[in-house]
């Protein structure tokens, strides 16, 4: 857990160098050893110690001192320091939409301001409104956006921002059908968590039909507040079936369409890199596009761009500088695993425990979505509250989908199930019925409170049994509600390695678990990821791309994932496994 805890301390020395006017270059430097540290899947105690922190690209001397200081103490003297030169209730300010650095430091110096309360007192007066660089308009969107703060629980799921950008493309194509609408931000990378939602709309040569798109997006449906609405950029909260969800929008040319779609997909840590190599071959990039000297370089597409900077083109999945930028000029991208790709849904529920429809429901919609195959999977029998099946429901429902595939024949369907890992780490059902079963998913859905080494040792003992192909959702974590547990990662994906079991991930939005930096060093171990959609309904099976998505976040190509393979293939997995051990 002290990843977490020293990603925030590096994270917070950032925010508050920026606020005290520091030096950006080395305000960045601790940005950025923040972000490598809340990447790392292993404790960085553990790093340290073997020598590899030392060797890792952006961690310098200083950094590693930090580090070090802070394993052995528990805190670092540096931080302390740099937060006692300030409020602490002046990082708050930060949270707050259309407030950065700047802003709060302009506030501090200038009017005294130290909190969220004060910030609305200083509105309240009108002495924001007067300070240089805030004015009216400026100050009621800083008040709208505390509003919106104190209403938000933060970063939503990714379906939410989906959602919520399906609203407002729908309000702007409105306008016309010609517009290239596009989401852009963390919502295209498919981030695992969404600040805000980022759309770009190109319209026409030099932006000639941006007249209008502003407007149809802030008067469209759903929008609950304004935050500001200019010529060719506007920001609204638009209110979806669950939550509120801020929505930028900016319109712009066509002819610079590609790099402001560049720019504003990010990340900003991808963006930083990717300008300093322009700026090493003497060129500029920027929002407006790729310029030598004064002269606009033509790039029709994002390709282009990466390309004039001696890249390959880097998906946006990947755009997170953890690595890709090195990998794309070496030429050892991944191609990476795509939905056409994957053969058939490994997770999913029925009306026998917790789902809504009949397997044969479920059958027809994934031969719908081009499936081979899809597996049952429902709760095993102490999963009470899930309905779980008894070891006699359990050996009918097998006996029932060897009738169907007998009747159907244009989806294979494989008998599996979602058993308990017990408290000791054994499974719920024997292994005489499991034996009978064609993929089992082995899952914690009790004790996800107990300590690092009591759900460990389960889930690698789950890993033992011979006929458990699969862990799900190996961390238990769901956004925004509950954190994952407390395990140690590493072991669970080296024994995986070891046992030939796969790891689940499972695709719904509330869990994408493994995530993302999970699944890529998952990979690296050699595992295999089992993509499902936990579905429990036909609905739910719609959920594959999420899973597909963060499974590329982590790099995984086509091999790296189980549900790419045929059915008989997949047979071939389960077989090696039982005969194995
Ligand atoms: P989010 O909204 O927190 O989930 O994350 P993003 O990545 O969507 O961030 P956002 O909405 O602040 O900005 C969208 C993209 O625009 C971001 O990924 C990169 C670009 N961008 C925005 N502001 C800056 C900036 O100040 N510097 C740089 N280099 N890029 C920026
Ligand atoms: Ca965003
Ligand atoms: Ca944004
Ligand atoms: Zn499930």
């Amino acid at each position: 857990m002290s990843n977490a805890i020293l990603s925030e301390l590096f994270g917070q020395m950032a925010e508050v160098m920026e606020i005290l006017g520091e030096d950006r270059f080395r305000v960045n430097t601790y940005r950025k050893v923040s972000r490598i540290i809340g990447d790392i899947p292993v404790e960085v105690g553990m790093l340290l110690e073997s020598g590899r922190l030392a060797e890792t690209p952006g961690i310098g001397k200083s950094s590693l001192a930090k580090i070090e200081e802070f394993i052995k103490t528990g805190s670092i003297t540096a931080h302390r320091e740099l937060l006692a030169k300030i409020p602490g209730s002046l990082l708050d300010l930060l949270k707050i939409p259309g407030m950065g650095p700047k802003g709060v430091k302009a506030v501090y110096e200038k009017l005294k301001v130290t909190s969220i309360p004060e910030l609305k007192e200083v509105i309240a007066t009108g002495a924001l409104a007067k300070l240089p660089g805030f004015g009216e308009k400026k100050a009621a969107a800083i008040l709208r956006g505390i509003d919106f703060l104190e209403k938000s629980t933060g970063r939503i799921r990714l379906d939410q921002a989906a959602e919520a950008a399906e609203i407002v493309v729908a309000s702007v194509r409105c306008l016309s059908e010609d517009l290239t609408i596009r989401s852009a931000g963390s919502l295209r990378r498919r981030r695992d968590t969404i600040g805000d939602v980022d759309i770009l709309v190109g319209c026409g040569q030099g932006g000639q039909a941006s007249g209008g798109v502003v407007e149809a997006f802030t008067k469209g449906p759903n929008v609950k507040e304004i935050l500001a609405s200019g010529a060719t950029k506007g920001s609204a909260i638009i209110e979806t079936s669950t939550c509120d969800v801020q929505v930028d929008v900016r319109a712009v040319g066509l002819e610079s369409f590609a790099s402001a779609w560049q720019y504003f997909t990010g990340s900003q840590a991808h963006n930083v890199r990717l300008r300093e190599i322009a700026a090493k071959a003497g060129l500029k990039l920027n929002e407006y596009g790729l310029f030598k000297g004064e002269k606009a370089i033509p790039v029709g597409s994002e390709r282009d761009i990466y390309e004039e900077l001696g890249l390959v083109y880097i998906a946006p999945v990947l755009r997170e500088d953890r690595g890709e930028i090195e990998a794309a000029k070496s030429g050892a991208l991944p191609v990476l695993v795509e939905f056409a790709e994957i053969k058939g849904d490994l997770h999913m529920h029925t009306v026998a425990s917790d789902g809504d429809c009949s397997i044969e429901a479920l059958a027809e919609a994934a031969a719908e979505m081009g499936y081979e195959y899809i597996c049952i999977t429902d709760h095993s029998h102490s999963s009470a509250i899930a309905g779980g099946l008894s070891a006699g429901q359990l050996a009918r429902q097998i006996k029932q989908i060897r009738k169907l595939n007998d009747k159907t024949g244009c989806i294979t369907i494989l008998a599996g199930s979602e058993v308990d890992i017990l408290a000791d780490g054994s499974m719920d059902f024997e292994n005489e019925l499991l034996a009978e079963l064609d993929f089992v998913i082995a899952s914690i859905h009790s004790g996800l409170a107990g300590d690092r080494s009591r759900v460990t040792m389960r889930t690698l003992k789950a890993m033992d049994n011979p006929y458990v192909n699969c862990i799900g959702h190996p961390s238990g974590r769901l956004i925004g509600r509950r954190e994952a547990m407390d395990i140690d990662m590493a072991a669970v994906i080296d024994h995986a390695a070891q046992t030939h079991t796969a790891l689940e991930v499972n695709a719904n939005p509330w869990r994408l678990d493994l995530k993302d930096t999970h699944c890529r060093t998952a990979i690296e171990a050699g595992v295999k990821l089992a993509i499902g959609t936990d579905a429990h309904s036909t609905a739910g099976l719609g959920l594959m791309g999420f899973g597909v998505a963060t499974a590329a976040r982590g790099w995984a190509r086509q091999d790296d994932v189980l549900n790419c393979l045929g059915a008989a293939k997949l047979k071939a997995f389960v077989k090696k496994k039982r005969q194995s051990l």
